[in-house]
């Protein structure tokens, strides 16, 4: 018998348990256990029906997302698979815990029937990978639970409950949690009592028609742009509705083959296993403690304050907020509330727990009441000088061993360190804004930083739903540094003549929801030209009260809906600007030439923060980009899409541009050695 397989047989009942660590993906070896042990069964003569069920944290969480970039698929396949349970003479019982996801969840769906217990998650999440459910879940799901409703599930990807999944017919019964396999057992016996119906999902009539799936398609109608998947998916399940069976399957696995092999699936596919590398830091293994983070102090109410101080109610963390002035402290209080109370009026959190989340702040007017926090984040101004004298003041205060947290977004991390006793419980803890809602934290890692102080940082962004990406010193550490290419190249186009609705609308087709002019409104010129020196050209239009979106006008004007129309005398401001740097006209550039000027430099910085060790690894700077500033997904981060350029033709690139456009093209030293060499970023 296989590692993974083991069965035995209770009373009339062949239970198939399956062990494969960490979540029982249905990797080549799980799938031919789960077909060995069907079989098994089936050739017993005291078996008269089956459970399947898996050990573990979890029911089958999918395929193994990493057997897809070693195509074909090895035998036995998902059809084997699922033709192997829907065919069993004895009825087959999925038993369920934990998530069943993607082929998981297909699997369950081609057994006769389902039971699971109170906290288990039914899903079809492949649409974020970049794929369909290629295993007959976009046949059988409508014909369980209806056309429109198997859209919604397929389209939005997201896992529903075990009770909703029983009151829609998903499954056939919840059982005590817990207690699995004795209820499974049961079940199964009560179908061998009542005769051994073998219920097959394909058997039973699609409800509803393709005219149904309109509002749905409509629904999710964002979410079609520049992913390949939600138009496959919609085709699949048209096919469900308008074939038999049997060619809507061979429909579905002929769209499923063209997603696999897609770039938008091989770029989605690397986001996810991406996502799960960051956490992992090569010196730091299980051995370093983690401390407890049982109380929090965050310094400056501000936006950024407050949205920080969020993450950590939310997670149950008290946090003693500080502010100099009482105005000030009352007023980030205030915003705070009033986010929750908005977040309340749309019925998704109760006064009382409004409540009790600001329960948890206890706002104070001086840095002496952190003396017993675990942990501070000071998110004040981005001035040096007052870091460190905040930071040489909390020395005194915090007791030893308390982490200090600067969330400065460019400052140098060892100077604001050199200003306490102990730098190595300094860390950066760069969130993005706001700061309560981006997935991104960037952990910065100082010169003396010490692994405990790391390991628990990183921790504790899983505990606040962030995830950590670790950064060393720079300026602008990561997502700041790599991006800043692309807002300094918008402006220096803009100033050249090219019109801004051009500059976006390039950057619109690539694929991000914001074009760079649009971003710099939004996030308001006042804040980007902070420390900067000299006459700029955000300072110019800074002073003729064009601060952004929030005043109504900067690069853009903008109407009461938030709606951007082109203004004259923003023309006039970029025009003069211009004429006084002596920038050179040239406003037909090619979209090809302005998404190169935006984009390599922006792969190039990635490459120098590899090469520095700033980043751990290249698949990291794409999280970075991707949660920190909405790169797309479906292009897999900057690094992931240099890759598919290739090294080679980004360094010709480079070199076309750099004699014109000066250092930000300087091709980096890796760039050069991929070039020469072959290689990819993503290997680093
Ligand atoms: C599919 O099924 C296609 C079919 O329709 C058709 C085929 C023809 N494969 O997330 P975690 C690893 S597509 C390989 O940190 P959690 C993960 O990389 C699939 N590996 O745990 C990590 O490894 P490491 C559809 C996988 O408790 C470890 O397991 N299914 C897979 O926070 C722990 O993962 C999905 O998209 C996988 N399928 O969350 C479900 N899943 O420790 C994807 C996980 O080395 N999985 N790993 O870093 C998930 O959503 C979450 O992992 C889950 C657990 C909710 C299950």
């Amino acid at each position: 018998m296989s590692e993974v397989l083991a069965t035995r047989v209770v009373g009339n009942v062949g239970i198939i348990e399956i062990d494969s660590p960490p979540v029982n993906a249905l990797s080549t070896a799980v799938r031919t256990a789960v077909i060995e042990g069907l079989r098994i069964h089936n050739a017993d003569d005291a078996v008269a029906a089956i459970v399947l069920l898996c050990a573990g944290r979890t029911f089958f969480a999918g395929a193994d997302i990493a057997e897809f970039d070693d195509l074909p698929i090895k035998q036995p396949d998902f059809d084997a698979l699922m033709a192997a349970a829907e065919s069993s003479a004895k009825p087959v019982v999925a038993a369920i815990h934990g998530t069943a996801l993607g082929g998981g969840f297909e699997l369950a769906l081609a057994c006769h029937y389902r039971v699971a217990v109170p906290s288990a998650k039914f899903g079809l999440p492949e649409v974020h990978l970049g794929i369909l459910p290629g295993a007959g879940g976009t046949q059988r799901l409508p014909r369980l639970i209806g056309a429109a409703p198997a859209l919604e599930m397929i389209l939005s990807g997201k896992p529903v409950s075990a009770a909703k999944a029983a009151e829609s017919g998903l499954i056939d019964q919840v059982v005590e949690e817990g207690k699995l396999e004795e209820a499974a057992l049961a079940f199964a016996q009560n179908v061998v009592a009542d005769g051994a119906a073998l219920v097959k999902v394909r058997d039973k009539a699609v409800q509803g028609t393709v005219a149904d799936l309109e509002p749905v398609k409509a629904r999710h109608k964002r979410q079609f742009k520049g992913f390949k998947a939600p138009g496959h998916i919609v085709q699949a399940v048209e096919a469900a509705i308008t074939l038999p069976f049997e060619q809507g399957l061979a429909r579905e696995k002929e769209l499923f083959g063209e997603l696999l092999v897609s770039r938008e699936s091989a770029a989605q596919r690397h986001v996810f296993f991406a996502q799960r590398q960051t956490a992992k830091v090569p010196d730091i293994g299980k051995d370093v403690p983690i401390l407890p983070i049982r109380k929090v102090g965050v310094i400056g109410a501000g936006t950024m304050g407050g949205g920080i101080t969020m993450n950590f109610l939310q997670a149950g963390i008290p946090v003693t907020l500080v502010e100099m002035k009482q105005e000030a402290l009352d007023r980030g209080i205030a915003t705070i509330r009033k986010n929750y109370e908005r977040t309340a009026a749309k019925g998704r959190m109760t006064a009382e727990q409004v409540e009790q989340l600001m329960g948890l702040i206890t706002p104070v007017l001086s840095m002496d009441e952190l003396a017993d926090v675990d942990l501070v984040i000071e998110a004040v101004f981005e001035e040096i000088s007052i870091k460190r004298d905040i930071f040489g003041k909390l020395d005194g205060i915090c007791r030893d061993g308390a982490i200090l947290a600067s969330n400065t977004s460019f400052l140098d991390l060892n100077e604001i360190a050199a200003a306490t006793k102990s730098p190595e419980w300094v860390v950066g803890l760069h969130f993005f804004s706001p700061a309560n809602v981006m997935p991104l934290l960037e952990v910065v890692r100082g010169a003396k930083t010490s692994r405990e102080v790391i390991a628990t940082v990183m921790k504790l962004a899983g505990t606040i739903k962030k995830t950590p990406v670790l950064a060393g010193v720079c300026h602008g550490f990561i997502a700041n540094r790599i991006m800043e290419h692309l807002i300094v190249q918008s402006q220096q186009m803009a100033l050249e003549g090219v019109p801004l609705r051009k500059i976006d609308q390039v950057m619109n087709d690539y694929g991000f929801a914001m074009g760079p002019i649009s971003m710099l409104d939004l996030i308001g010129l006042d804040v980007l030209i902070h420390g900067a020196e000299g006459r700029t050209l955000m300072g110019d239009f800074v002073d003729a009260g064009r601060r952004g979106q929030k005043t109504g006008k900067g690069f853009y004007d903008y109407d009461a809906d938030r709606k951007s129309a082109l203004s004259d005398e923003a023309a006039r401001i970029i025009a003069d600007f211009a004429a006084y740097a002596n920038v050179p006209q040239d406003p037909d550039q090619s979209d090809e030439q302005i998404m190169k000027r935006l984009l390599y430099p922006v792969v190039n910085e990635g490459a120098k923060c590899l090469e520095e060790g700033i980043a751990l690894r290249a698949s990291d700077i794409d999280v970075a980009a991707i949660l920190g500033y909405n790169w797309p997904v479906f292009t897999g981060g900057p690094m992931f899409w240099g890759d598919t350029i290739g090294a080679k033709a980004l360094l010709e690139g480079l070199e076309a541009l750099e004699p014109r456009y000066g250092a930000d093209f300087a091709p980096s030293a890796l760039v050069r050695t991929l070039a020469a060499e072959g290689g990819r970023f993503t290997d680093r």
